[in-house]
This record gives C-alpha cells, structure tokens and sequence, in this order.
C-alpha cells in the first residue's frame, strides 16, 4: 500500500467535465449514473485512506508548516464552480495532509484509533442528514437514543434518570453544573442572579479538566468561585481538603453547591476517591457530578472498573465520553441524571415553531427542548452500530485489552529503566514519562535533572513530527516540567506497536 495518490481518482472522461449542477439533487433524477460514480469514486477513497492508515510502514503525517501548507493546498472558495473531476481530487489532497489519527502509532489524544463499524454509522448519519431536536424528523434515531443512554445509565446503576447527548464533554459538563443551580434554586431560570441568596461556589481538584472552571466563567459565579481542592502526588484529589475548603468558603458566608470529582484526568488519569468525596457533597449538601469523560469506558470493564469507579451510582450527574476509551467515532459525549426531569425543567423554552404540544405523538420524544442548542447532530446511530458489532461482552474486553496494553508498557519501561523514568504508576491507560538520554543515564535523579529531560520532551517531539513516525503529547505539570503523556485507546495498537513508541522515542534521541 503507497500514501494517497491524488491523481488515481479518475472519473470517466464524461463525468470528469461535469459539475455539481449535473448530478442529484440538481437534476430531476433518481438513478442518474454520473451521481453514482462520483460516490463510488469518493467512497473509494475514503477506503483507501482506512487501508493506508493501517499500514505501519505508513507515515501518521506529513508535516508542513501552516505557510508551506497553504501553498500546497488549493483552500480558496472559487467564484465559479469546479469541476467534479476537481472536487475528487480536493478530496484526496485534504486526506493526503490529514493527520492519520488511527493510525496505530497514534498515542497523541484521548481519542484515538478508527473504529470501522462506527465510521459506516457515521457515513449513514451523514447521508441520513438529520437533525435531533424531534422524534418528527428523527424517529429510529430518538428512540435508538433512548435505548442506549438507559442501558449506559443502567451500567452507572441507576434505575430511571435522563441523559442527553452533549457536542463534547465540556458541554456535558456544562449541563450538570446547570441542572445543579436549577435544583437548588429553580427561581434563577427566570429572575436570574437576584434569585440567589448569595455567591455560588464550586469544588474540582487541581488535576480536573479545564471545562469545570469555565462553567464558573460561562455561569457568571466568576473563575474565583471555582475552587481548585489540591490533589495527592497520583492525581488524586485529597478529600480532607475538599472538606477544609468547603469550610472556609462557608465562614466567608458563600454557598458551595457543587462538587465535581474526575474519573480519568486528562493528564495522568488519576481518579478521584469518589466514595469519600460522595460523603462530603452529601454533607454538606452539594450536588455532586463526575467528570468520567476519559475514565467512563472503564464502567464496563470487569476487571478495572472497581475501585477506580467503585461509588459512580451515588453521584448525580456523570459526564462520559464513548468517543474515548470506547473508540466510537468523534463527538460522542454523554450526560447522565440520577433523577428525571431535571433536564427539561432546567432547559426547556418551549418554542411553538417547533416543539407544540398538539402533535400527533407522545412528545416527550422530542428531546430537543431538554438543551441549550437547537439543532443537535446525531452522534448515537454511530455508537448504536458499534455496540452492536461487540456486544457489552465485546466492549467490556476492549476495556480490559486497552488497560493489558498500558500494563505492558509499564512493564516494557521498567525492564528499560537506564532509557525511560516512568513518573508514577497509571490508573487509566494514560503513560507518564520521560526519555532519559544518554549522557543522563546513572545520573541520580533530581530536580535539576528533571528540568534537563524536560527541555528533552519537545526536542523528540518536533522530531516525530518531522519524521511522521509516531505522535505522542507532552506537556508540563505543576509539579514537574515536560514529560511524555502516551495515550492507548485505539483498538488497533498492539503489544509490538507499544514497543515501537519506546523504540522510536529512543531512536530520535540517540544523540541528545
Ligand atoms: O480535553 C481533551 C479532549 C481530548 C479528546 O477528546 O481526545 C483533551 C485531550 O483529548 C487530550 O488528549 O489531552
């Protein structure tokens, strides 16, 4: 298999000349060959690119600065339209430059991999094109929606509540804090901030993800409000403190309200103690959310799920990402209520153009009046499909796969303990460590040295990238300097893949 060839899409000489005018929906046809062609022409392409991503002799990118780039692509929106021939071809030199983000050396983000049977959902959710807000225009999809946020609901163990389908895990998180404020002060959604009695505060560990403190922003309690409790040396935060800091806010006569504890950090993937921290919300009565966005694919894991998420049915709300760990494809972010109702009571605006309550069905199908947006992409047929490909079975030993996989690399830096310092031991499927050059090994380590691998981390980076042969992320923390963050949640990553990463960190290193 060779990279993407931008000239292998040859129409027939016919249809090549054509524009968009001459085929469906344009011309009053519905069977029209030229249509056909082109379609197959494009799907063959999108095949191609699925075959190529897979091969590992095949670079993950082909890297140019964002001037070269420009140069090589044809970005400009024409004044006259281009041909079908030409539209192909913008196809295959948009998948040319595009990073293979499935490709099994791709250990970059949180989401990861290609997930075939998702991407055919995906295909069909494009070709079906349709919006979420009513049962009206949607019918298989809302009630596909409603099966699979039960049966992710059911998995919490919860028996009963509501979900809704969010566009990423900082909205979903943004849904919680909402439903919070409304339970506690139901006035607030009509006469806004004069129905508090006094300053909202908010609780999350200094490790939790950037979207928890943005609500304090976007809410308008203020980015002061949003109290960051500090976490242990794993990530993990300290619920004494947790305690300590809800009482302090208290004497400055504020009123905490909600907690949010994290299930995966996004960095290290440390999980929060949720039991005692479920203690402390309940006493002092705060609603209490988890952001499991990374960690949540673990809820189906036998073998990890506990104690990791041991204690996720006492929380309120739970944020939980399947276009993560789980590998649907991207976005597929989900928001989960312990109790019913709150979602649309909270949200609901009821717009008569579109959700009237004289339909000719059981309108509590329209989940569109539940959200902040109107329109909502249709992100379930593509996790649906996926679901059904595995089975909960299925899914529950992709879980385990992707954390035997983490494992082996631990073990694989242990046993190249001269060339690799593993920072701590992981919980999720996130890898914290640095790259020990040569002229470092057998040096003690301290934090003088740290600062040294740290300058090594965007060094091989920015090597990688050049090359094309292997992504990893690296970024500092606040208590150490860069440092390698690999991520396994692609499906397609093996054993020897694993081995490669450390291989190719090694190889671009040799001489620093
Ligand atoms: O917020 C983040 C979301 C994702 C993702 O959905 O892949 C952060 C990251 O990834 C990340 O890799 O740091």
């Amino acid at each position: 298999m060779t990279s993407i060839n931008v000239d292998k899409y040859k129409l027939s000489d016919k249809t090549a000349r054509l524009t968009a005018k001459d085929i469906i929906p344009m011309i009053q046809s519905s069977d029209s060959a030229e249509t056909r062609e082109f379609l197959q022409k494009v799907s063959e392409l999108l095949i191609d690119y699925v075959n190529i991503q897979n091969d590992r002799k095949e670079k993950i990118l082909d890297f140019h600065h964002p001037e070269d780039m420009k140069k090589l692509l044809k970005l400009d929106v024409p004044a006259e339209a281009v041909t079908l021939q030409q539209l192909l071809k913008d196809c295959a030199i948009t998948l040319k430059y595009q990073v293979k983000t499935g490709h099994p050396h791709f250990f970059n983000q949180l989401s990861c991999g290609l997930d075939v049977v998702s991407m055919a959902g995906e295909w069909l959710t494009a070709t079906a094109n349709t919006n979420m807000f009513t049962y009206e225009i949607a019918p298989v999809f809302i009630l596909m929606e409603n099966v699979v946020l039960t049966k992710m609901r059911e998995i919490i163990g919860w028996n009963g509540g509501d979900s809704i389908l969010a566009p990423g895990g900082s909205i979903a998180n943004l849904y919680a804090f909402l439903a919070a404020r409304h339970r506690m002060f139901p006035d607030y959604k009509e006469h806004g901030a004069r129905a508090l009695p006094g300053e909202l505060v908010m609780f999350t560990s200094d490790q939790s993800h950037y979207s928890i403190k943005s609500c304090a922003a976007v809410c308008g309690l203020g980015t002061d409000n949003c109290v960051m409790v500090p976490s242990d040396e794993n990530g993990r935060m300290i619920p004494t403190e947790l305690e300590r800091l809800i009482l302090e806010r208290k004497s400055r006569g504020q009123i905490p309200f909600f907690v949010n504890a994290t299930a995966g950090t996004t960095v290290i993937g440390a999980f929060d103690p949720i039991n005692a921290i479920a203690d402390i919300s309940e006493k002092y009565n705060c609603w209490f959310h988890i952001d499991a966005a990374w960690g949540g694919g673990l809820l189906l894991s036998k073998k990890y799920r506990h104690p990791r998420l041991s204690g996720v049915e006492r929380a309120d709300s739970v944020t939980w990402n399947p276009h993560k760990l789980m590998g649907a494809l991207l976005q597929c972010s989900t928001i989960h209520f312990k109790q019913d109702g709150l979602l649309i009571s909270c949200n609901q605006m009821s717009a008569e153009y579109l959700f009237m309550t004289d339909k000719l069905y059981d309108i509590s199908y329209d989940t569109g009046d539940k959200v902040i947006q109107c329109g909502r992409h249709n992100d379930v047929f593509k996790l649906w499909l996926q679901w059904r490909s595995k089975g909960t079975e299925g899914f529950s030993k992709h879980m385990d796969h992707l954390m035997e996989l983490t494992e082996h690399q631990v073990r694989r830096i242990k046993q190249q303990s001269d060339k690799f310092h593993l920072i701590m031991e992981p919980e999720c499927t996130n890898v914290s460590f640095w790259y020990i050059p040569r002229r470092l090994r057998g040096v003690p380590h301290d934090a003088r040295k740290e600062q040294e691998l740290g300058k090594i981390c965007p060094i091989i980076k920015s090597r990688m990238m050049q090359t094309g042969t292997l992504m990893v992320a690296y970024q500092p923390d606040d208590r150490r300097p860069n440092f390698f963050r690999s991520i396994i949640s692609s499906i397609a990553v093996t054993e020897a893949d694993v081995d490669f990463m450390l291989s190719e960190i090694d190889r671009l290193g040799q001489d620093l």
